[in-house]
């Protein structure tokens, strides 16, 4: 595997769930395919579990993880170009990238989406230059438009709680007070309709996903009437994704404290299961009593992000030849 932004990019989506089910039971059994190499993780903009489980998952596999955090312990990094660099930005990627790369063997790299200019966000001009110059296989630790260790993570979740065969799989956007990426949803929107699920999203109107992730799933824009019967809840909050009205990409266009996730959305469900990436808004994305049900897999979702990181860390030491 040379990047990881898609789901394609695993190769048979089965075969790699049955990897990251070994890899869950026997982590350290690939102790040795790491030594002596080693993962440089890139962060433009915060983290808590992608950080500490994409270290936590190089480790497993006797791998050196190095963190790099961008602007706060290097130079501010310049990611246009042509520009002339008389601002606050010390270095530009284009020599950033290639001596990054000369220190290690796999790149992961966390930058968000502007949220300004939709044309570079959804055309991934950060990642792309890392893969033009680093010549190293790339991770996506969330990009500005996917974020695919969490949707992998999520998909092994719902694969360990599932109790029918194909279980009703509900994404729900739910407010927010900030505008935020459109990242997380597209890539699990892109899994689910990888997977062997009953996909369906909901949202106000506005805040239609991307076609190239949507691709042809159910949108119910009648909240209720989507968490009807449902197994699992997705929630996530997302900024317009400027779809059918440029102009507005990455507005917020509703705070509707309706769409938060409380007791009486979860009642309409077939005793679903709550699930959302982290970090949450309480009382905004979900109320207290949902996410501190016995039904909210939160944390057994977090936790399976090691399984996801070091499945696909995994798979791109066993093609780095
Ligand atoms: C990010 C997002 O893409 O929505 C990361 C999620 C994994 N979330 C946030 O930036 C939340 C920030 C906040 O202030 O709640």
């Amino acid at each position: 595997m040379k990047t990881f932004f898609h789901v394609q990019d695993l190769g048979d989506l089965n075969s790699a769930l049955e990897m990251a089910k070994q890899v869950k039971a026997t982590p350290f059994a690939w102790k040795s395919l790491g030594e002596n190499k080693t993962i440089m993780l890139v962060f433009f903009n915060s983290s808590l579990r992608t950080r500490l489980s994409s270290q936590k998952a190089a480790l497993n596999l006797g791998m050196n993880p190095i963190v790099l955090n961008i602007g706060q312990d290097s130079w501010k990094l310049e990611t246009e170009m042509g520009v002339v660099m008389d601002g606050d930005k010390s270095e530009h990627l284009r020599e950033a990238i290639p001596v990054i790369a000369s220190y290690c063997d796999i790149i992961g790299v966390r930058s968000f989406a502007s949220l300004t200019d939709r044309k570079a966000d959804y055309e991934e001009t950060v990642l792309s230059q890392f893969i033009e110059y680093s010549h190293k296989p790339v991770i996506s630790l969330e990009s500005s438009t996917v974020h695919p260790c969490q949707a992998f993570a999520d998909l092994i979740t719902i694969e360990e709680y599932k109790k029918k065969s194909r279980p009703k799989v509900v994404l729900s956007w739910a407010p927010h007070p900030k505008a935020l990426p459109q990242a997380v949803p597209n890539s699990f929107a892109e899994w689910m309709n990888a997977a062997d699920v009953e996909f369906v999203i909901t949202h106000p109107r506005g805040y239609e996903l991307d076609e190239k992730f949507v691709r042809g799933a159910k949108v119910e824009y009648d909240q209720l009437k989507a968490l009807e019967g449902a197994d699992f809840v997705y929630a996530k909050n997302w900024s317009c994704p400027g779809v059918s009205d440029p102009s507005k990409y990455g507005q917020i266009l509703s705070k509707d404290m309706g769409w938060t996730i409380d007791e009486a959305h979860m009642a309409v469900t077939d005793n679903a299961y709550f699930m959302h990436c982290l970090p949450v808004r309480r009382n905004m994305i979900v109320s207290d009593a949902v996410i501190d049900s016995e039904r909210s897999l939160v944390i057994p979702e977090a936790a399976n992000r090691v399984v996801s990181a070091q499945t696909v860390m995994k798979m791109m030491l066993e093609d780095l030849k």
